[in-house]
């Protein structure tokens, strides 16, 4: 089982380099601007799932450079995903907010729409 997942997540990588989405245009204050309100976005995710390659295209696509935590690869980010997401499911959005309280947001396709929504580029 270990091995079949082995080889899916270098299936579901290797396609993903070899089809990376072209980056998004911004004005270089627009990009600014986004950067800066970035800081307070975190995505947990693993590197071969699928839903966060997924994610991880779509911010490529809306060029947002935001955090990525590995929840494999560091114990202290799978905790914080578990104890402040309520559950070990990848991808999985925080957004910190200017009031103090984080959102976390699960779903893959819910993730990609809001990204769109509130970080549209230039067409
Ligand atoms: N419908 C979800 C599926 C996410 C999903 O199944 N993620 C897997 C990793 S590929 C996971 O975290 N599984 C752990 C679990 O469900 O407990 C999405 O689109 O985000």
């Amino acid at each position: 089982m270990k091995a079949v997942r082995w080889v899916l997540g270098l299936i579901v990588m290797g396609l993903h380099y070899l089809t990376l989405p072209r980056r998004g245009k911004r004005s270089p204050q627009a990009q600014q601007q986004v950067e800066e309100a970035l800081t307070g976005y975190a995505l947990y995710q693993l590197p071969t799932c699928p839903f966060c390659v997924k994610v991880r295209r779509a911010m490529r696509r809306l060029n947002l450079p935001l955090e990525v935590r590995d929840v494999k690869a560091d114990e202290r980010h799978r905790q914080d995903l578990i104890n402040g997401g309520g559950k070990m499911k990848v991808p999985c959005l925080r957004i910190d907010h200017a009031d103090g309280h984080s959102e976390w947001m699960y779903e893959s396709s819910d993730i990609v729409a809001y990204l769109e929504g509130r970080f549209p580029v230039d067409k």
